[in-house]
Formats: C-alpha cells, structure tokens, sequence
C-alpha cells in the first residue's frame, strides 16, 4: 500500500506554487525551469503507479526540447518506449494540478480508476539532458519515486531517444538490446558497419559529414559513440556545448523554423551539414550551394528519400510487404504529391505529434513516419521482421542481399521514436549506398515556398479543428474565411491549429511563391483575430 503520510510529508518539501495551472502537453510538461520542482516529484510518483499497473519498467525523461536553457520539462514513456497513453496524460494533469492537502486523495483516485495494483512491484528509468537546472529536478522524480516504495535506476544524461530505448530494452528482456549506453552504442554502429559494408569495399571511401548539436546532449554522446563507425563516417561536432548556450541560435527548430544555417558551424559549398535539436530527437540537413544560396533538407525529404530505398529493397524481395508514409498537415504539399504520384507509396496524415504519427505508423508492415521538422522514424511490424529475417537466410542472391540490408536497416532504426543519432546513420548509409550527394537528395522534388506564423490570442482553445487539423470548427466563419483567402493564390494551402506546447495559435501557408506565401499568411493570421 501506499504510505501517503510520507508522500504528504516529502511533498512538503517539493512544494507547488500557489496558482500554478500546468497541462500534460504534446511533449508532456513544459515551462521555466524554476516553476516543475512539483511537477517532477509528482512524476515520480505517477511514473510508480503507472509501472504497477503496467507490470513494467517505465521511464522519466527531463527535458525540454528545443525550448531555451531557462526552460525544462518532463515526460514519462510507456513499456514499449512508446509515448505515455492518453488517459494517464489527463492523471498527470490532474496530479500535477493538485493542491498539497489534496495529494494523497487524488494518488487514491489514479490507483482506483487504474486499477492500480499497488502490490506489485515498481521500477522506473530515469534520463536528463544538459540543462543547469536537470540534474536537480531529476532528484526530485527520484524522490517521488522512492517516497511510494519504488526501485529506480538513473542513466544520468541521456538523449530523449536512449531514454525510450531503454525502457524498450528492459521490457522486452534483451530482445531489442542491452540497456546501457555501450548496448545502444554498438547495436545501432554493428548495424551501420553491416549496412554500409558494400558501399566502402572499393578502398578509403570514409566520408565526412558536419554536426550542429545545438550545445545539448547529442555532443556529448556523438563524441563517445563516433568511434564505433569511424571507419565509415566521420562527424565533425559544431555546437558541441563548450562555447555556446542550449538551442541558442543553433539547432533542428532553428534552422527549419527560420531556414538559415545555425551559428557557430563552418559550411563549405556543396558539403552536407545536419543539425539535431537538444534532446537529439529531431534532425534536419542542409547545405549552401556555390552561390552561396541554403538548401534546407526537411523531415519531409528525409522520409522521401528513405521511403524510396526501402521500396526499392521491397521490390528486390519481392514479398508484397506494405508499406506507408504518415506526414502531418505540415508536410510540403511537393513531397505529398511527390510520395503519392511518382513514388507511388500510401501517405496518410495524422495531427501534429509524435504519438499521433507513432500509431498510423503501426498499421502497416513498415510504416515511415516524419514531422516537416525532423522528427521522425521508421517502424517494422513484428510478421514483417520475421519474414525479413527469413529471407535473409534462406533465399539466394539479390533477394538475400536486400533482404540482409533490411534486416541491418530494422536495427539501424530506433523504432520506439524518432532519434537523431539513428536517422543520421540512416541517412548516410543511403546516401553511401546510392553514390547520391546532397544536392541529388535533395533534387527529388522542390519544396513549395511555406511560411509559419505565430498569433497571439486571448485563449487558443477557442480554435477547434478536425480532419488532422487541416479544418477548422470552431469558431464558425474561420474556415469560410481562410478558404477564401487561399483561393486567391496558385498552389496554396493554409491552415491554423492552437499550438500543444506555446500558448499561440499557429498558421500555415503554401503557394506559388515567397511573396504570395508570405501574403497568405498575413491575411489569415489577421481571420484568426
Ligand atoms: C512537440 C512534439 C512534436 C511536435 C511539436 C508541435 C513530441 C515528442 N513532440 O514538440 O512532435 O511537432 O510538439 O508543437 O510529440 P506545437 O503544438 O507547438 O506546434
Ligand atoms: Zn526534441
């Protein structure tokens, strides 16, 4: 049973702001650093029940993204390394939310509507990225954890992705790797070596590729895992947290959202560059050509040019495996088309969130899914792995050869959510296989020029929409009006959607050209009010 005069008495200790009101978000908790002392210990506590109910290890991940250094946050991940279930977001809010003389009551209720098993026994896994303020508020989880009779093992820093990972690993009982950072390390570097094996045969052909880490995590565990590839890649670290401040000018949401190369990076034309995000769960490239002019290489690229070489290699075994691609309303309406008319492969759209695309993802046998930002992965059922398994021990030549690279390619990919470090060797064993460069990559379609707006309003949540928030609902009129807008212009889309994570309304547009796009833009930004 609970001892809930202990978690009253320690909750003292972690107490909560008078009036604070914070909501389990897309990417779970998220705000200054200086406001989650609470938040966390809570999760701790959650993190306990919600392993009970499970019968599994379950993970506590501080971080806060791409947001800036004064900021941090907090998400729990499910069993599978999965995003937590949506039900249990609304026991966080709720948990976060109460008042200190309430805990104990609202700790029943979690345990009673769950169905709570409070005999049984509770392990959580706990990750932190770079932030001043992570390694005291990854404390306090673990003082909730404890307080509620709970075992724990702290990785201490980690990517948001290795955190997810080992969760994986330790409920799948060594199935998908061992859960330790050497574990991560040489499954996917023994699955990048094997991958790219054909590629290198023909003498020294080590490439180079330049890294934005966005001063975060992703430097300090690039640095130790490089030399478990370093015979077909080479990184050079950018950004690597020894000079520059977290997200700051650099980083994934930098260069996308502004579509500039971060600071701090030294390009050379025609050479590829990629930035990761803080957490190191999202990745974009990019280039400058001779001109001097930036190539932004977006999450949509990224899954093109992946779900292209996995077509190719389903042909060559020729197995009638399914495969799908889940974009968000975000995605270039040039890569949607690209995907459907020339690639031929299903695309189907999801709301905005790694959770939402994670489970369209899951219907097919391999499903390929990114967010425009770079945020993405692909996941393998578990027929077609056996099937792929198969294949590559039992049939002969080019069969067996593609079937090999994909069995190489299952491992390769983190398949418990999109993952930096993972994508990067991904790509980099296309791009080496296939003899592209950057420019060829990115030559497959041409990007419709985009703009994403920020509207501040008096409350966000007066916007509604449906159809993967593509439509809006409510209030009446908007949609009216933003259709109207939009058929002013040639190839133009537009769309806005409260945001999940900033307290703003966001507005998308698509059309012919930079200028007409930008017009666009304006003009619904301006129906929003
Ligand atoms: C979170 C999501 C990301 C999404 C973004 C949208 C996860 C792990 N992360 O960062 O996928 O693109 O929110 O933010 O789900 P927005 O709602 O403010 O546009
Ligand atoms: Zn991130």
């Amino acid at each position: 049973d609970m001892d809930l005069d202990a978690v009253t008495k320690q909750s003292v200790l972690h107490a909560k702001p008078d009036g604070l009101i914070l909501q389990y978000g897309t990417a779970g908790f998220r705000t200054k650093a200086e406001h989650l002392d609470h938040v966390m210990f809570r999760m701790g506590l959650l993190a306990v029940l919600r392993s009970k109910q499970t019968k599994s290890a379950i993970g506590v991940m501080v971080t806060a993204s791409h947001n800036p250094e004064e900021d941090n946050g907090v998400k729990l991940v499910d069993p599978l390394g999965e995003m937590l279930a949506a039900s249990w977001e609304e026991h966080a809010t709720c948990l976060a939310n109460a008042e200190e003389e309430h805990l104990p009551r609202v700790l029943v209720d979690i345990s009673e509507k769950a169905a709570v098993d409070l005999h049984q026994d509770a392990f959580v896994v706990i990750g932190r990225d770079t932030r001043p303020s992570s390694e005291r508020l990854s404390q306090s989880v673990i003082d909730g954890v404890t307080v509620l009779g709970g075992q724990f093992h702290d990785y201490g820093l980690l990517t948001t992705p290795q955190l997810h990972y080992m969760v994986f690993c330790r409920n799948s009982k060594g199935q998908y790797g061992k859960a330790t950072v050497e574990g991560y390390y040489q499954k996917l570097s023994s699955a990048f070596v094997e991958l790219t094996k054909q590629a290198f045969c023909s003498g020294d052909d080590r490439r180079t590729l330049r890294v934005d880490c966005a001063n975060g995590i992703g430097a300090l565990k690039l640095a130790e895992m490089r030399h478990y590839f370093s015979q077909g890649l080479s990184v050079q670290l950018f950004n690597d947290g020894t000079k520059g401040k977290l997200n700051h000018l650099c980083g994934a949401d930098f260069v996308k959202s502004h579509q500039k190369p971060p600071q701090g990076i030294e390009m050379r034309a025609n050479e590829r560059c990629c930035s990761f995000d803080g957490d190191a769960d999202r990745i974009v490239y990019y280039y400058h050509d001779a001109d001097g002019q930036f190539h932004l290489i977006d999450g949509d690229k990224i899954a093109t040019l992946i779900s292209s070489f996995l077509k190719e290699l389903l042909l060559e075994i020729g197995d009638g495996l399914s495969l799908g691609v889940v974009q968000t309303a975000y995605a270039n309406g040039s890569s949607t088309r690209y995907l459907e008319e020339v690639m031929k492969v299903p695309v189907y759209c999801t709301k905005t969130g790694v959770k939402h695309l994670h489970h369209k993802a899951q219907e097919f046998d391999i499903g390929v899914y990114f967010e425009a930002n770079g945020h993405g992965t692909v996941l393998f059922s578990k027929a077609a792995e056996t099937k792929i398994k198969q294949l590559a021990k039992e049939s002969e030549d080019e069969k067996r050869k593609a079937a090999k690279m994909l069995e190489s390619i299952i491992d390769l990919f983190n398949q418990t959510i999109g993952d930096a470090i993972s994508d990067m060797l991904v790509i980099e064993a296309i791009l080496a296989l296939k003899g592209l460069t950057v420019q060829q990559w990115d030559a497959l379609y041409t990007d419709l020029p985009n703009r994403q707006l920020k509207v501040k309003v008096a409350d966000r949540q007066v916007i509604s929409t449906t159809d993967a928030e593509r439509q809006v609902v409510k209030p009446p009129g908007l949609q009216e009006a933003i259709n109207d807008l939009v058929k002013k212009y040639r190839l133009s889309r537009a769309f806005v959607r409260p945001s999940g994570t900033e307290d703003i309304v966001r507005v998308y547009a698509e059309a012919d050209s930079q200028e007409n796009t930008d017009s666009l833009a304006y003009e619904v930004s301006l129906a929003v009010f």
